[in-house]
């Protein structure tokens, strides 16, 4: 096979958790100009046909459902719905993800179990749901998105840390436990992206000057720049392929090198 044509997906159907917009609608873009049938999820019924709208109008006809992925029936009833309505589930991104940047000594237990539930017990949830069938057809690949927080501390972000370096662990044991049945999952570890979920760390200050953040982070990166999330789509596909069915249980990490650098001096 052509090397090129290893990376194609045609013909495989993607689900994407939590891809209405920021990063798992990029990398589902990505999967469809690679020849996925695209199908992604959302809290709100709202945000579903926001995100089909904007599928549409990159010319791709998506699937959308209304699906919390923390709730486990609804999870095993979507799956089936979807297997039902565009067929079994090749390839499984666990995109879907909440932060909270609370003191850890301030955060409650609430608090800390709810993203924990999100970032965490939900990709267990999501993987165990498309697994047994991904075992009937004979292959699947699972993608986490994980984070520097999958390697790193910082302060305010104990349950997002703790949730991401389990999320490092979960797909470590899913490629252990389901390699054998031509099942790989890896991970993907963006750096810091412009997105929704990080725009407070990067909005401008009353005075006119950049948020300390957005400040720290450029220093940090030695690109000296934020990353779009347009930039995981590369990596998001490869993984995704028969390109990578040798790679298995590893995080890609795509953060402009920031896990390699010690800052630049101030
Ligand atoms: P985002 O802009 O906040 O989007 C997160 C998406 O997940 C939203 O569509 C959200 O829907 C959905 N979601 C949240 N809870 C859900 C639930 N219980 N069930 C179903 N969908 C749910 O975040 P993002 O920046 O694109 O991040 C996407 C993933 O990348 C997350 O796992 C995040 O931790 C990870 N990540 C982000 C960065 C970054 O710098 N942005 C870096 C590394 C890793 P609602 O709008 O309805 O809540
Ligand atoms: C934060 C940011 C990060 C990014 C991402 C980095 O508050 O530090 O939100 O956690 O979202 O996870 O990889």
């Amino acid at each position: 096979m052509a090397i090129l044509d290893t990376y194609s997906l045609q013909g495989k159907v993607a689900l994407v958790t939590g891809a209405s917009y920021g990063i798992g609608f990029a990398i589902a873009s990505a999967y469809a100009q690679a020849g996925a049938t695209i199908v992604f999820n959302d809290i709100k019924q709202e945000l579903v046909d926001k995100g089909l709208a904007a599928y549409k109008e990159l010319g791709i006809e998506a699937h959308g459902y209304v699906c919390d992925v923390t709730d486990e029936d609804a999870v095993n009833a979507l799956v089936a719905q979807i297997e039902k309505e565009v067929g079994v589930i090749d390839i499984l991104v666990n995109n879907a993800g909440i932060i909270k940047r609370i003191p850890m000594t301030e955060m409650s237990a609430a608090e800390f179990r709810q993203v924990i539930d999100v970032d965490l017990n939900a990709p267990f949830i999501v993987s165990k749901a498309v697994i047994p069938s991904m075992i009937q057809k004979g292959h699947g690949k699972i993608i986490n998105i994980c984070s520097m927080m999958s390697e790193l501390g910082r302060e305010t972000v104990s349950a997002y840390a703790a949730a991401k370096g389990g999320l490092k662990m979960l797909t470590k044991n899913i490629c252990s436990e389901y390699g054998q049945y031509n099942i790989q999952c890896n991970g993907i570890g963006p750096g810091y992206i412009e997105t929704p979920q990080t725009a407070p760390l990067r909005e401008i200050q009353p005075d006119g000057s950049k948020h300390p953040f957005d400040q720290f982070i450029c220093a940090k990166t030695p690109a000296n720049r934020w990353l779009q999330a347009e930039e995981l789509q590369g990596p998001a596909v490869f993984l995704a392929s028969d390109a990578s069915n040798a790679v298995n249980g590893h995080i890609l990490y795509v953060d402009g090198g920031i896990l390699a650098y010690i800052g630049r001096q101030p």
